[in-house]
């Protein structure tokens, strides 16, 4: 397969003004009839320059020029191309293709979900409908006329605004679509289907009142009520703090039960993955809630940031996704609690996008080169893209930012931009240089800094010295990159709380009344900062909220740690402070386990968390933070080998103890949390209520407390949301105690029986079951893969068995016997068939197999080149798997 390269961009030789599209369904197939108005552009040299299409799966039926059939001769079809040669400067070009939507298993292009068509362009999806130039800096008008059953697709829906509909022979009938802004191709949808609606109005705030409507099955009406308000909550809030108002009349959201990603912001006509829109407390959890809430304002945002100014290329593609994560996260920030939000992404970015970052695939926030475009949907393309943003808004302040977000809307509204455009309407908006920071964008990996300290209690003066390295990635070795532009965000401890903070040779800052918040700006490799006027040695409290995607090492002792959970300001410096003591206690753990030692917890974590449980007058969302141990896949990030079973058992003891030392107060916090008559809510507050006490719930359960399974039986029985039923079911099927086992049975059968009309909710049951760590994994996920509720062919399914097992369940997954990986290897094969996303996307936990034993390389080695070996691969899976065995 051919890489492509960023270096060897050119533009379009042709531009399409105006797309009409003709699309009749039917269930055998679908007839597309394209007209596109095309002529040369003036802006590309090659005046001659023949019509290359992109198009692919199709019959193409006939081909003409301004109503003149095009001659064999005159054009050359490839698998993947239609080439016409001497064509005129401006033309109207027809094309009449068939398609397959019903065979389509990839769920790229047109296809059917159940008794719906749908379509996912984004991104080269579009060249499966129709021969089309399908690439973001083609900008077209589109009309689309879409002809259906009635009686089957009562609802047929486009781009834009309705323009015409009408009743036609043989009981069909159509609709016409009419999109008035240009855009790329990847924005196109086409929705056909027997779908209900709820509807509602939003007025913008230039008094213009948009229609607003959710299609979905009948008996999921129920489920839309949070989706409609977070779009109207996202409409708002986009006016408020980016001055961005909606532009059609009318926007309309689909749910799909097969769908690849999260949703699609297709212009005016947003694709859904059913798990990204229906929520209702009996079926979904506060974090499906939050999901929703935050993938509507994604793709709501993206209406701006995205669809009105769109990527140049698909290099560019962390131009509109990294800005649209940091304004989602902002906005769920302002919903919810902010600091609950930012641990959670911080969390997630740490464990895995720097896991990302440090592995095969690595690659910079702008890419510079790609087989498969699909595979660069990563974690690093969204989540570090958001970073990006989110320190340059660090940088220039909120007022500056804004001014120059609004710069950026301006200059290039209906337009294909790129990354170079986006930095520049920053620095001009705020005078400040940005050519360094853009390093951000072409060097991959996650920087390291180290810090030291020193005080001189004569003078008062405190200094810190900070140095910057980056390791080898695959495009360039430490050696060969250059130092970045990092906004380290600090705070000074004393005993009685944060100091105030005078840098020398530098103005106040003024982001906090007191003085005591500093944003340094590290640009070289190493460098001092001096501090004056401090009466005492500080305890430095280094990259507050995380404002930059490093890792920051300082060598800090247990007792300081515990004082900046207990005393600074910051709530994530609070709660990160808190994971470092956790991670310390757990190696300790570790070592012990290595070497078969019994190993007592840290009184001063226990002591902690006793405090921080004691304590009525701390945020319990904060308290609920605090309590949760580092992850298993955060402690294998951060080691240099993976020690699969030391991590798991000295993790599970660690938490033991904790649960025993402080079963008390568990107790009560659980006690005072349960039982209360309360009206459901996703406030904040009630959402980190039912937080603390399911961790709560969950320690009790994994300690030794008599009662804790009859709590968990009890709370799964009379749970009025799936908050608590999930987290219930989820602790009594791990539970190693004698009794658990039959209780788990029973529960996870009456759960099925229960739900199993429910598809988001059996996804549910799947997880907790493949997620289950007692032995047997393997065998208990492949029972699961005969049963009724799998269906391999349905994303959300295989992420929810197949996914979860492979990257949660370490101790199953990474079975010293290497049949975990025999066994991936297996679905990726059947899945490169059917889907090349979904397979791709599956393949990342053998891909880390240099963090492993010898033993266990050896195996994951061999199930990656057996998949290698298959005659058939995809582009998506060849990519992932070549590269990652390079
Ligand atoms: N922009 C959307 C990307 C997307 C996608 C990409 C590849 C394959 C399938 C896909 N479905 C959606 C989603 C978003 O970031 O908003
Ligand atoms: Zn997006």
């Amino acid at each position: 397969p051919k890489t492509i390269y960023l270096k060897d961009y050119r533009s379009p030789d042709f531009l399409i003004d105006k797309t009409d599209l003709h699309v009749v369904l039917t269930d055998d197939v679908t007839c597309v009839t394209a007209t596109l108005q095309v002529r040369r552009n003036p802006a590309t040299e090659n005046k001659q320059a023949p019509l290359v299409l992109n198009g692919q799966d199709m019959i193409l039926k006939d081909v003409s020029i301004d109503g003149c059939p095009v001659q064999n001769s005159q054009y050359v079809l490839s698998p993947e191309t239609l080439t016409i040669n001497e064509v005129p400067d401006a033309f109207a070009l027809k094309t009449v293709c068939e398609i397959k939507p019903q065979e389509n298993t990839s769920l790229e292009g047109l296809y059917r979900s159940r008794t719906m068509y749908c379509t996912q362009c984004e991104a080269e999806g579009f060249r499966k409908i129709t021969y089309y130039l399908d690439r973001p800096d083609v900008l077209s008008e589109f009309t689309t006329t879409i002809v259906a059953d009635k009686a089957q697709f009562p609802v047929l829906l486009s781009n834009g605004n309705l323009i015409d509909k009408g009743e036609l022979d043989n009981g069909q009938h159509f609709a016409s679509w009419h999109d008035p802004f240009k855009k790329p191709a990847y924005l196109f949808a086409l929705v056909a289907g027997d779908l209900s609606v709820i509807e509602d109005t939003f007025v913008t705030c230039s008094n213009r009142t948009i229609d607003l409507k959710i299609f979905v099955e009948e008996k999921d009406l129920d489920k839309c009520d949070h989706a409609m308000a977070s779009l109207k909550n996202a409409m708002r809030w986009d006016e408020e703090v980016y001055g961005r108002e909606y532009d059609l009349d009318i926007f309309m959201i689909v749910a799909v039960d097969d769908f690849n990603m999260g949703a699609m912001e297709n212009k005016g006509l947003n694709i859904f993955n059913t798990s990204c829109v229906l929520a209702k407390p009996e079926t979904t959890t506060d974090m499906g809630f939050q999901r929703v809430e935050g993938v509507v304002a994604h793709e709501y945002f993206h209406n701006w940031s995205g669809n009105r100014v769109t990527c140049r290329d698909w290099f560019q593609l962390s131009l509109k996704e990294g800005f649209t994560v940091f304004r989602d996260a902002e906005f769920s920030a302002d919903m919810g609690s902010r600091t609950v939000k930012r641990v959670e992404d911080v969390s997630l970015l740490r464990t895995l996008q720097f896991a990302e970052d440090a592995g095969p695939m690595a690659h910079p926030v702008r890419p510079p080169s790609f087989i498969e475009i699909s595979n660069f949907y990563t974690l690093t393309v969204y989540e570090k893209g958001a970073e990006v943003v989110r320190m340059i808004h660090t940088l220039l302040g909120a007022e500056k930012f804004r001014q120059g977000s609004d710069l950026y809307f301006e200059r290039h509204d209906g337009e294909a931009a790129t990354i170079e455009n986006f930095v520049a309407a920053m620095e001009d908006a705020s005078g400040r240089d940005l050519s360094q920071f853009t390093r951000w964008y072409s060097q991959a990996g996650t920087p390291r800094i180290t810090a030291k300290d020193s005080y001189d209690e004569a003078s008062g003066i405190y200094q810190l010295t900070l140095t910057q390295s980056c390791p080898d990635t695959p495009e360039a070795t430490t050696e060969e990159k250059q130092p970045f532009h990092i906004p380290v965000a600090i705070g000074l401890l004393g005993d009685a709380g944060n100091l105030a903070i005078h840098l020398q040779g530098t103005e106040p800052d003024h982001d906090t009344p007191d003085n005591t918040h500093k944003v340094l700006e590290l640009t070289q490799a190493e460098q001092t900062f001096s501090f004056e006027k401090l009466p005492e040695r500080p305890i430095p409290v280094l990259l507050r909220g995380f404002s930059a995607p490093v890792k920051l090492e300082f060598d800090y002792s247990r007792e300081q740690l515990t004082a900046i959970m207990s005393r600074d300001d910051d709530g994530y410096s609070r709660w990160d402070a808190c994971q470092k003591l956790a991670v310390a206690v757990i190696h300790d753990a570790m070592q012990a386990y290595r070497s078969g030692q019994p190993y007592i917890v840290d009184t001063l974590l226990a002591e902690a968390y006793r405090t921080i449980l004691n304590d009525s007058s701390l945020d319990q969302a904060m308290v609920a933070l605090m309590l949760q141990l580092p992850s298993e896949a955060y402690l294998s990030e951060i080691a240099d080998v993976v020690d699969v079973e030391a991590i798991h058992f000295a993790r599970q003891d660690v938490r033991k103890q904790l649960a025993v030392a402080l079963e008390a107060e568990l107790l009560h916090t659980y006690n005072s949390l349960t039982g209360k008559d309360k009206p459901f809510s996703t406030s904040a507050e009630a959402v980190a209520e039912r937080s603390l006490k399911n961790i709560a719930l969950s320690y009790l359960v994994h300690g030794e407390a008599s009662s804790a399974l009859a709590l968990a039986q009890q709370q799964l029985q009379s749970a009025t949301n799936m908050t608590d039923e999930i987290s219930a079911l989820s602790v009594l099927v791990n539970s190693d105690s004698e009794a658990a086992p039959a209780m788990a049975q029973q529960a996870l059968a009456d759960f099925f029986t229960r739900w199993q009309h429910e598809a988001l909710v059996v996804n549910q049951w799947l997880v907790a079951q493949a997620n289950c760590v007692l032995p047997e994994g393997l065998e208990r996920v492949k029972t699961l893969m005969q049963h009724e509720a799998f269906d391999i062919k349905n994303p959300n399914k295989v992420r929810s068995l197949i996914g979860a097992f492979c990257n949660n369940n370490a101790i199953n997954f990474h079975h010293a016997d290497g049949a975990g990986y025999e066994f991936l290897a297996d679905q990726i094969i059947t899945l490169n068939e059917l889907n090349p996303q979904i397979a791709a996307r599956q393949l990342t936990p053998l891909t880390k197999w240099r963090k492993y034993d010898e033993s266990r390389q050896a195996l994951m080695c061999k199930a990656l080149e057996r998949i290698l070996a298959e005659p058939a691969l995809s582009k998506d899976v060849y990519e992932v798997v070549s590269k990652s065995l390079k």
